[in-house]
């Protein structure tokens, strides 16, 4: 007999033998059991040791596939075929645009070849025509098939949509594939009480006729010299980048359909399709683009019934989120879409409280829309914070909030213009929205309104105009920015939608103001900022406007470095904004009353004297105060397109079923989004 081995030595290494072949007797037992021989044969430190390193790799593996999952789900312009082409996104990405880099030409841009399916019908919250009948449809299919064939091909070659002018019919081919989409939920029923608006728009009014014109013209320049590109540049006859996603063009879709330009919407509609991508090294303003391309894209589809809109504003929004990882769960302000690094400005860890608390309809309903629950819920965590935070006044809030503590910082001032507006726009509206059952946002908004009157309002001299100022530490300003001039028509809203009539009352005495900010103009125009005269005595108007300076309770925009000199543009410059026109439509819509129509349409009037160029388009000015040389100042905003001339076309409009205040709710760049349906009982 051999005497029994000794036991065999512990060594300080490891050694993993894999043998791939078969054993000598191809027995399965034999392997396992010798495996579990030299298994015990390893010491407890060999055994934890690799325990621990099996563990590791498993951690790992399922890290990487949820991060990876995340990434591919954020991308949504990717089908799986790509996926398959290319696995993985180059770890570099493409340097950052130049401010006037052509976006279209970009090295940068990755192709995005298909889109996922939506096989989820248009919702029934549309203008639309009454039913073609077949021919007139296969006509269209026909030419809509040759319009896209081409270039087209390669986005649309999995979707085989059709879509016909106002008809909206969208025919996703029988039999194609299911959705690739993991819904959480499914998405919410538009609302049934649209039926009553899906009527063709009568044939426009001269009036209306007027504002079509100057669509047009302002369209000509950016098409001419702006094509994709953010903003015209009217003078220069060039363009400006913003985020370089083409802003000007999504902000006017929905214009475009609301005032019948069949041909503009359908060509923009193209470069959407072909040559919109949202896969690029840019960082975004969060508040900005979401009012103005993802609300832009959800209500042209809500109009449209266009599939296309929608995946693009899902794959936006999914770009959107990564500003919402924060610590207090208030949003950065900046978030690059490519990357997902999302960051607060550059001298600040402060968001503006109007920024983080005007992007919650667009978010709910992009939740309701794609069934997937978390842009709602990023959305909403910030109302439920702010609902909360201590800092208010008789429900005004601080202009800004710390994106670290989530907590309101500069407090003490309050304001109804820049920095807070839309917060009390968009507690009106989200209620509105969500049926009006959510009713904290509505305490929120209700509180408010008497904050407003018990701290904020005035009335100037010699006319009595009722204002609304700003508070500093307790120490009031008869400043009102432009941009108030949105109250008028929140609170003729509001009390449409069952709130005080003394609402409406404020609601009418404040549209009085408006009007005169800009009739006691030489132009026509108001400008950006007035300040009131609270004296008797003298000949002083009512409306003042100050030279440059620096307004005592004037704080820099977070996004701004820190003025070395306390100068700052001048008051007096118009922007093309559309608050007063804003305001005019609803106060026409609910009171019938024609001189709202009246001023709407002097203001249109001085528009197209002062601020009509040319060669096309129109450019804001500096000095509302000087007929002669108002300085044209070589800029078209977006909102000109998205909100100023749609308010204007919808205020001369006699039509109330015209995207119906019971139907619609307007975000606040003016893109409609439909009030949600009342769960259906039984
Ligand atoms: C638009 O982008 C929106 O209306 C926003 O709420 C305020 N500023 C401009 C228009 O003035």
């Amino acid at each position: 007999m051999y005497p029994p081995p000794p036991p065999a030595p512990h060594r300080d290494f490891i050694s993993v033998t894999l043998s791939l072949g078969q054993s000598y007797d191809g027995s399965k037992s034999w392997r396992r059991r010798s495996c579990w021989r030299k298994w015990k044969q390893l010491s407890r430190l060999q055994r934890n040791v690799i325990l621990f390193f099996l563990t590791f790799l498993v951690l790992c593996g399922l890290l990487s596939y949820i991060s990876v999952a995340d990434q591919w789900r954020a991308v949504d312009g990717r089908s799986a075929e790509e996926r398959k082409a290319r696995p993985a996104d180059p770890p570099v990405l493409p340097a950052p645009q130049k401010a006037d880099a052509n976006p279209e030409n970009s090295p940068g841009l990755l192709p995005q070849k298909s889109q996922r399916h939506f096989r989820r019908g248009p919702p029934n919250l549309q203008i639309r025509a009454p039913d073609k009948d077949p021919k007139d449809r296969r006509q269209d299919d026909t030419r809509r098939r040759d319009e896209v064939a081409g270039d087209a091909r390669q986005e649309e070659s999995t979707q085989r949509t059709v879509v016909s002018w106002r008809g909206a019919v969208i025919e996703p081919e029988q039999g194609t594939e299911p959705p690739s989409r993991k819904a959480e939920g499914p998405p919410t029923k538009p609302s049934s009480q649209a039926p009553g608006i899906q009527n063709q728009p009568a044939s426009p009014n001269e009036r209306q006729r007027a504002v079509i014109d100057a669509f047009r013209h302002a369209w000509t320049g950016y098409r001419k010299f702006a094509w994709g590109h953010d903003e015209l540049k009217p003078v220069s006859r060039s363009f400006s980048e913003w985020f370089g996603l083409g802003l000007t063009l999504i902000d006017a879709l929905d214009t475009m359909w609301i005032l019948g330009l069949k041909k503009e919407f359908e060509e923009a509609r193209k470069w959407v399709s072909k040559k919109l991508r949202f896969q690029k090294d840019v960082d975004v303003n969060l508040f900005e683009s979401t009012i103005r391309i993802l609300g832009g894209l959800l209500s042209a589809y809500h109009l449209s019934g266009d599939d296309l809109f929608l995946r693009k504003a899902e794959d936006f929004g999914n770009r959107l989120l990564p500003a919402f990882q924060t610590p207090s769960r208030i949003p950065y302000s900046d978030v690059n879409i490519g990357t997902g690094a999302a960051h607060p400005p550059r001298w600040t860890s402060d968001s503006t409280v109007a920024e983080v608390t005007s992007i919650q309809l667009e978010f709910r309903e992009l939740s309701r829309l794609t069934g997937s629950k978390k842009f709602q819920e990023a959305a909403e965590e910030v109302t439920r914070r702010v609902h909360s935070l201590s800092g208010k006044k008789d429900g005004l809030v601080p202009m800004f909030i710390n994106t670290h503590s989530g907590l309101f910082t500069h407090m003490g001032v309050f304001t109804l213009g820049a920095r807070a507006d839309s917060y009390y726009e968009y507690l009106l509206k989200q209620w509105i929205q969500g049926g009006k059952k959510e009713t904290q946002l509505l305490e929120d908004y209700l509180e408010a309104v008497e904050g407003i009157k018990r701290h904020l309002l005035r009335r100037s001299e010699p006319r009595k105009l009722t204002f609304v100022g700003e508070l500093a530490h307790g120490r009031f300003s008869a400043k009102m920015d432009h941009l108030v001039c949105f109250l008028p028509g929140t609170l003729a809203l509001g009390a449409h939608h069952g709130l005080p009539a003394d609402h409406m009352e404020l609601a009418r005495a404040l549209m009085d103001t408006c009007y005169q900010m800009n009739r006691q103009m030489e132009t026509g125009l108001s400008p950006e900022i007035v300040h009131f005269n609270l004296y008797p005595q003298g000949d002083r108007k009512d409306v003042q406007v100050k030279p440059a300076e620096l307004s005592p309770c004037c704080v820099p925009h977070p996004s701004l470095p820190p003025s070395p000199s306390p100068a700052q543009p001048a008051d007096r410059h118009n922007l093309l904004r559309p608050e007063t026109v804003e305001s005019l439509f609803y106060l026409h819509r609910l009171t019938g009353e024609r001189k709202y129509q009246d001023w709407g349409w002097e203001i249109l009037q001085s528009f197209n004297k002062y601020t009509r160029v040319p060669s096309g388009g129109y450019s804001s000015i500096s000095n509302v105060q000087d007929p002669l040389n108002p300085q044209p100042r070589d800029k078209m905003e977006s909102f000109f397109l998205g909100e100023t001339l749609k308010y204007l076309y919808l205020l001369f409009s006699d039509d109330p079923a015209l995207l119906s205040l019971d139907a619609y709710v307007f975000n606040t760049e003016a893109h409609p989004l439909p009030i949600w349906a009342p769960p259906r009982v039984g």
